[in-house]
């Protein structure tokens, strides 16, 4: 979806976000993504964590030296965090430890950020809730 890209580019203008919004808001359609090739591994990733329910590989469009995505292997309604149900408690704190394994072994420990976009308006662009773990530079506050 190329609207989408002006609409996470922090250089696009409040017209350019309001197109692009409107192109982006039912791309949570339940379809399967990318990551179920990845999980499958059809796909070759760099594997960095994995578990029986979850998978951790780097991001392929890395935005630090840093950059790992961690992801349930079984999706269950989970197309977004904010899909969440009480049910998914457990896989969801299974994946903010994950997050801290994968920082312990990248070597980030000492500082990184977690970060989850959920919906079009916070970017996200494939609808398979995932953590994103950045570090191994100083990051900025607010994000963008
Ligand atoms: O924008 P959100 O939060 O949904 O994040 C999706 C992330 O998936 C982005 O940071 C992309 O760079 C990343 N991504 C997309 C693909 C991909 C990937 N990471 C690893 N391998 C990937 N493959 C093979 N294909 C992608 N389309």
């Amino acid at each position: 979806n190329p609207s989408r890209r002006y609409l996470c580019r922090a250089s696009a203008t409040h017209d350019e976000q309001a197109a692009a919004k409107a192109a982006a808001i039912d791309a949570d359609n339940g379809a399967p993504t990318i990551f179920d090739k990845i999980i499958s591994k059809e796909i070759p990733s760099t594997i960095v964590y994995e578990d029986d329910k979850v998978l951790a590989f780097k991001d392929v469009n890395p935005q630090a030296p840093v950059h790992v995505l961690v992801i349930p292997k079984f999706r269950d309604g989970l197309t977004q965090l904010g899909k969440a149900e009480q049910r998914h408690g457990e896989i969801l704190g299974q994946l903010l430890y994950a997050s801290r394994i994968v920082a312990e072994k990248e070597g980030i420990l000492e500082g990184f950020r977690v970060v989850i976009n959920s919906g079009p308006s916070a970017c996200q662009s494939v609808y398979h809730l995932h953590l994103h773990v950045l570090g191994g530079r100083q990051m900025q506050w607010p994000p963008g």
